[in-house]
């Protein structure tokens, strides 16, 4: 399997983040990656591989302009108006019920206007490594779409959490629906599989109206897991995307048994689709120790894992999502890519 990775993310080092009212060490790190390149290039899963530039235009085609913006120039407004040493942008204030979206505001309202959460910082850094991800993830489609059986992208920051024109959740632009895109795009019939303990709210968004990308999401249920206002089994689609999501959302300290029945269903519902290609969303915060995670998955789970998605026989695109336990992380995820492959 191909594994696409840019040094860029380096330059995308979060500090701290705010979690229970105080602020801690962040946990969606450099290290993160870099790690599991290390296990990958050890266990002999194949070639790492620089990413190819893919320019804007496949990011327009998913994300809103003034979003793309924002976030190509906040690092600078936050410094100008701050000073040069100023700790890493965050917004200070919303436009909740009542109050107006400022799209074309001053930093402190464009930051509140297209921010849903305080995790997401906006430093130097940020955008070179947002669009690094991207570059990885349009690299994986079209090694897909040259033929190979798969490929990861092996990237950071996230996507999962951004929708079409609002960022958290550790994401800034969505990596895998600019791929999922691309792909149907080129007339491929695409479905994105989303394992990341949290519910993929950007993703869904940005398909809830489509018929032609089918999005189904297994995750801790949004009544006690972040990101707390989406992610409900009642969602089911609109539109001409009605019944092209599907919502699994599962109890606290789920393990195997309760996950395995969920991939089944979830599996089902892809292959009843009859998609061209499969894109996962592989956030490995499922497992039993992850530190802002509740369920229970075992390391030899994520061999399962990756056998399951492979009896699809889809071409598939692995994109790295969550996953903050450090140090079962290399192996966790290395564990699915050898599932898959092996069968
Ligand atoms: C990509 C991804 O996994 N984003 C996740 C963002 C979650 N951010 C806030 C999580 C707060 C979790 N609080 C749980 C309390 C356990 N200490
Ligand atoms: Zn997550």
């Amino acid at each position: 399997m191909k594994t696409f990775y840019s040094p860029a993310h380096l330059e995308h080092a979060p500090p701290e983040e705010f979690e229970g009212g105080r602020l801690n060490p962040a946990v969606e790190v450099p290290r993160r990656v870099e790690d599991v390149k290390a296990e990958i290039a050890r266990r002999n899963l194949g070639p790492i591989l620089a990413p190819d530039e893919f320019g804007m235009a496949p990011v327009a085609r998913v994300h809103d302009a003034g979003l793309v913006r924002f976030l190509g120039e906040a690092s600078e407004l936050w410094r100008k108006r701050y000073g040069e040493d100023a700790p890493p942008a965050l917004p200070s204030a919303w436009p909740a019920r009542g109050l107006r979206n400022r799209f074309d505001g001053d930093v402190e309202a464009r930051l509140g206007t297209y921010a849903f959460d305080t995790a997401t910082p906006i430093l130097k850094g940020t955008w070179g490594a947002t669009l690094s991800a991207v570059n990885c993830s349009l690299s994986a489609a079209h090694a897909i779409k040259s033929g190979e059986r798969s490929a990861f992208a092996l990237a950071r920051p996230p996507g999962h959490h951004a929708s079409a024109d609002v960022f958290g959740g550790y994401c800034y632009l969505n990596n895998v629906a600019i791929a999922a895109q691309r792909f149907a795009d080129r007339g491929l019939k695409p479905a994105i599989l989303d394992v990341d303990y949290h519910h993929g709210n950007g993703t869904q968004s940005i398909f809830y109206g489509r018929g032609d990308v089918l999005f189904v999401s297994i995750h801790g249920d949004p009544v006690f897991a972040y990101p707390h206002f989406l992610g409900f089994a009642d969602e089911r689609g609109e539109g001409a995307g009605e019944d092209a999501n599907l919502n699994l959302p599962l109890a606290m300290y789920s393990g195997w048994d309760v996950y395995a029945q969920a991939l089944a269903t979830a599996l089902a519902r892809i292959r009843a689709f009859g998609p061209d290609v499969l894109l996962v969303s592989l956030g490995l915060d499922t497992y039993e120790e992850d530190p802002i995670s509740r369920f229970k998955l075992k390391p030899d789970d994520y061999l399962r894992m990756g056998e399951e998605i492979a009896a699809l026989k889809l071409p598939t695109l692995f994109q790295f999502e969550g996953g903050y336990n450090l140090d079962a992380l290399p192996t966790i995820t290395a564990n699915v890519l050898e599932g898959f492959a092996a069968r």
